[in-house]
């Protein structure tokens, strides 16, 4: 939906909160200029949060954080900011010297590079500290530059089908214009003509000749559309990783009637063409399908789509937990190896997962800094001394600093 603040128009993407719509958050999270982070005051800082906050400095996303429902008896604002280092209030210099609007873009600067996230405190239900967060929002969260005569440049962060099963591509435009009935190139092999184009304006999303740069819309025709497309030239920042660990829950799906396999299998296919993640596997022997899962309640929203999309009923078995390759992430292990250290069994606790080994004190910097990479941030290293080792070879040498 979209909304002025005085000359500055806002694109907002709503997500759920819920830890089980991860997936949702994960697929707008490289279409953004910035975020607005809803923490309630009455429940603090839940572990959701936690993981949202982290993404969202990670990727360096400029990030408001609104401590919300304060009318509420039970709201404690010191739960929510004295117990988070990542949820730290906007911490400025307080030099005497310097002036209120100095000190006001100072904080504009550093939200925009992502280097404080400003708190806020308010109520939905009272109107309290609205006002505030949207004079922030247009202050502190930065404009998105684009040109509406460069080359087109714009990401898919979302497919549905219409009434008539049609696909519906969600874009936000970067750079260019877009006109219906322009051709596309997507991906390697894919084509696509626009047909329909309806631009979100000041509440509503109104059909529209043409869709151009900072606008987010739909988009009709392209029936070989995938959520996270290019459309015309992919951006230089889009490096197609993902975000948030993998769902580390699946389930099987049982269609409603028992012949109603195939077309399960197709439905599921085609949720899981049009949307990266979703993954379906199907097991060989005894062809079942299996779906993974962030949580419970994303089985109802499958459930509905199926019914909805396909008009295919089904039920679920019980959810169990993905093994496979789960550890600390693909490509982890020969890392490891390079690095000489022998791990371990993984140990697995819920989302988490523990490795402990050995490694050469020489390959500890590295593993510091690969961790990052092959834990997609998440991964946390403590190492502590265990013993020595004779050497082989050649005597290993460690530069040591100038005094
Ligand atoms: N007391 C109080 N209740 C609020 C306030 N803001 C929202 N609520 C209530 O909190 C509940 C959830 O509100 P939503 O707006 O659905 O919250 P949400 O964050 O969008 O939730 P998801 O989309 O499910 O993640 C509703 O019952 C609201 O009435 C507030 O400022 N004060
Ligand atoms: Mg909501």
């Amino acid at each position: 939906m979209s909304f002025a603040i005085d000359d500055v128009t806002v694109n907002l993407i709503d997500t759920p909160g819920h830890p089980d719509f991860l997936a949702e958050v994960e697929r707008v999270l490289s279409v953004l200029d910035g975020a607005v982070l809803v923490v309630s005051a009455v429940e603090g800082v839940q572990a959701q949060i936690r993981v949202l906050m982290r993404t969202l400095r990670r990727l360096r996303i400029p990030t408001l954080i609104i401590v919300n429902k304060i009318d509420r008896g039970g709201a404690r604002y010191e739960r929510v900011t004295d117990h988070d280092d990542a949820l730290l209030a906007a911490y400025v210099d307080d030099e005497t010297s310097l002036s209120d609007s100095h000190l006001h873009a100072q904080l504009a600067a550093q939200t925009r590079r992502a280097l404080v996230h400003p708190v806020f405190f308010g109520s939905a239900i009272t109107g309290a500290g609205v006002a505030a967060l949207i004079t922030g929002i247009r202050d502190l969260l930065p404009a998105a530059p684009g040109d509406a005569d460069g080359p087109v440049s714009g990401t898919v962060f979302k497919v549905e089908r219409g009434p008539a099963r049609e696909k519906i591509a969600y874009v936000r435009m970067f750079s260019g214009t877009l006109r219906a009935r322009d051709r596309l190139r997507l991906r390697r092999d894919g084509a696509g003509k626009v047909t329909g184009i309806s631009v979100f304006d000041r509440g509503s999303a109104a059909a529209g000749p043409s869709i151009a740069a900072g606008q987010i819309g739909k988009l009709w025709g392209l029936t070989d559309v995938q959520v996270g497309d290019a459309i015309g030239i992919p951006r230089a920042t889009a490096t197609g990783e993902r975000y948030f660990a993998p769902p580390t829950l699946e389930t099987i799906v049982v269609p409603g009637r028992p012949a109603g396999k195939g077309a399960l299998h197709t439905a599921l296919t085609l949720l899981a063409e049009q949307d990266p993640l979703i993954n379906v596997r199907q097991d060989d022997i005894r062809q079942e399908l299996f779906v993974s899962l962030y949580g419970e309640v994303q089985k109802e929203v499958i459930q509905a789509t199926l019914a909805s999309d396909f008009g295919i009923d089904v039920t679920f078995r019980e959810t169990t937990t993905i093994y496979l390759e789960r550890p600390v992430g693909a490509g982890a292990l020969p890392v490891l190896a390079r690095l000489r250290a022998v791990p371990r069994a993984p140990a697995i606790r819920g989302s988490s997962c523990l490795l402990e080994g050995e490694i050469p004190a020489a390959s500890v910097p590295e593993l510091e800094q690969r961790l990052p990479g092959i834990t997609r941030g998440e991964g946390t290293a403590d190492c502590a001394f265990d013993h020595y080792q004779p050497v082989n070879g050649a005597i290993p040498t460690r530069p040591v600093s100038a005094p």
